[in-house]
């Protein structure tokens, strides 16, 4: 009686663990999307899937496509590539740097993934001065034809000049994306059951730190005895555990 109540245990448990499976829920719900905008955290080392998948979206989509032909010169005349959610194919002049110009709508992070790794330089208008790059690394994403992103942090209405190239072909397409429209809530999942502590949490367009998931609402995130305990297991009554963390035991 004892061996078969340990088998029936057994099963359960491992149905509840099969029950967690791999931490797929792509949208967690919303609850503190509602902030100020947020600038690049120091810790960022490379931006998130998401926000890259979404900068190829509109590199991928030709009616994302815009033409601009650069300017010869830095100047604050140059054309503009600030609508959002459009991929800019610019028209370099022959072997040589073009400029066009952004003015961002919100302070804030911008990412700018290009089709080249080529010289990529984000000037102030208003005072000439170089804007520093926060971070800047190369994309592999694929089927997606971005190669190189930068990141730069930019004030709401300063028109900033971007000077690039020479580039192959005398063309380049970019891809500018505001790191806010992109964010996304990570919870700590100390126990590594692919459910997140709900109190801990990072809010970020970068790689999520390691441990981290998606999905929240596990209310036993101890490492070890914490890891059949969470919204994806399966109640198992009389064990004094509130298994699949719905607040009740039966
Ligand atoms: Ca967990
Ligand atoms: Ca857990
Ligand atoms: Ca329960």
């Amino acid at each position: 009686m004892m061996k078969m109540k340990r088998i029936a245990l057994g099963a359960l448990l491992s149905l509840g663990l099969m029950a967690c499976g791999p931490m797929e829920e792509p949208t967690p719900e919303p609850l503190f999307e509602e902030q100020d905008t947020q600038a690049l955290e120091a810790s960022c080392t490379s931006l998130g899937t998401g926000i890259t998948t979404h900068a190829c979206v509109h590199s991928g989509n030709p009616t994302d496509h815009l033409a601009r032909t650069a300017s010869a010169t830095r100047t604050t005349s140059a054309p503009a590539i600030s609508t959002k959610h459009k991929a800019y194919d610019l028209a370099l002049p022959s072997g040589a740097e073009g400029s066009v110009t952004y003015v961002p709508a919100t302070t804030g992070s911008y990412a700018f993934y290009r089709t080249q790794n080529v010289p990529f330089t984000v000037i102030n208008g208003s005072t000439s001065a170089t804007v520093a790059v926060a971070l800047s690394h190369t994309v592999s994403s694929s089927g997606c034809s971005l190669v190189y992103v930068s990141v730069h942090d930019l004030t709401a209405g300063t028109t900033y000049i971007v000077a690039t190239g020479p580039a192959s072909g005398n063309a380049l397409t970019v891809v500018p994306e505001f790191l806010d429209d992109s964010r996304t809530r990570y919870y700590q999942d100390a126990d590594g059951d692919g459910y997140g502590n709900s109190a801990t949490s990072v809010y970020t367009a970068c790689t999520p730190p390691s441990g981290y998931t998606t999905q929240r609402f596990d209310c036993n995130d101890t490492p070890v005895s914490g890891v059949g305990i969470n919204p994806g297991a399966t109640e198992v009554c009389g064990n004094g555990i509130d298994d699949n963390c719905d607040g009740s035991q039966c």
